[in-house]
């Protein structure tokens, strides 16, 4: 599988194949621990992918096959978040999560070897997650000063129950690549060897699908679990397919000829 560059970062890989990109941390020493810049460098490339007209499926990975990510990078951590080259302390990472689930296209979490702590928590917001043999997943909040009450504790619960969520949690288990899948974390496991593989296949079964249609999809899943933001993005959805319609048009049209609007002609559906 050939990968393009799109954009050069400093602490992720930037990639694109046909209508797949690729989001990959590049800190395998740290076995992909995330700082501020590797997270504002995620953001940027989300950004980008939502923009992109011709990407059509986000996945979302960490290099060297050891670790997806395992997490803020201790290392940095400072008085009330992580500490980048600006002295301020962040977290970041909230705001990508957010991102991730409301981007209207598929995110799939590509997972070979850790996703740890607020690694974990990054391929728990993603759509899908395919898992290598070698994964192993866990929160270490409680044993390492921290926690995410947010989606790593709520929408984790909202996937694998609430006794299996506060087990995770409150006992910093890791729990292997087949455990995952039997508690429904993880959509699928293969070797390694085939993960990239795998994954690029399910992201060419998605392509082939109507975009319109993930999209609408993707945030009716998230309406139900996410308040007045999720309905706002399904009704955001509304409106662009309105506006798609000769019905909107007519509006727009006769405001802008300065005349009455005429919708005489469009159906009041039963
Ligand atoms: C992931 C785990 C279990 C792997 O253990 P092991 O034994 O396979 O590897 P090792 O030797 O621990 O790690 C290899 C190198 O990576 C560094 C280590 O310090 C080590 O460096 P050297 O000793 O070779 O120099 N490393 C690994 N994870 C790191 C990290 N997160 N920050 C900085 N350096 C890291 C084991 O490494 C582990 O438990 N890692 C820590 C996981 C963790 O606690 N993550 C933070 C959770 S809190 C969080 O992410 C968070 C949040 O809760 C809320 C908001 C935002 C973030």
């Amino acid at each position: 599988i050939t990968w393009t560059p799109i954009k050069e970062f400093r602490e992720i890989l930037f990639t694109q194949h046909g209508g797949i990109a690729k989001i990959s941390i590049n800190r395998p020493q740290v076995h992909n621990a995330f700082t501020p810049l590797t997270v504002q460098e995620m953001i940027e490339a989300m950004d980008i992918c939502r923009n992109r007209t011709d990407i059509g499926v986000i996945i979302l990975t960490g290099e060297g096959g050891r670790a997806f990510c395992s997490g803020g990078d201790q290392s940095v951590r400072g008085h009330g978040g992580y500490v980048g080259e600006d002295t301020v302390p962040r977290l970041n990472v909230l705001d990508l999560q957010k991102q991730i689930r409301s981007i209207p296209k598929p995110v799939i979490a590509m997972v070979a070897g850790w996703a740890i702590g607020g690694g974990h928590v990054l391929h728990v917001v993603c759509d899908l997650t395919i898992a290598a043999e070698n994964a192993r997943f866990g929160q270490t909040g409680p044993k390492v000063g921290s926690f995410d009450g947010g989606f790593g504790a709520s929408y984790l619960a909202r996937i694998v129950g609430q006794k299996k969520a506060r087990e995770i949690w409150f006992l910093c288990d890791q729990y292997d690549a087949q455990e995952a899948l039997d508690m429904g974390l993880v959509n699928k496991v293969v070797p390694l060897d085939k993960l990239e593989e795998t994954t690029v296949a399910w992201c060419h079964k998605i392509l082939e699908k109507s975009p319109l249609a993930l999209r609408m999809l993707k945030s009716s899943f998230n309406a139900e679990l996410d308040g007045q933001a999720g309905i706002q993005e399904l009704a955001g959805n509304a409106t662009l397919l309105y506006y798609l319609s000769e019905e909107a048009k007519e509006g727009k049209n006769a405001f802008l000829e300065k005349r009455t609007p005429d919708f005489s002609k469009y159906p009041k559906f039963p």
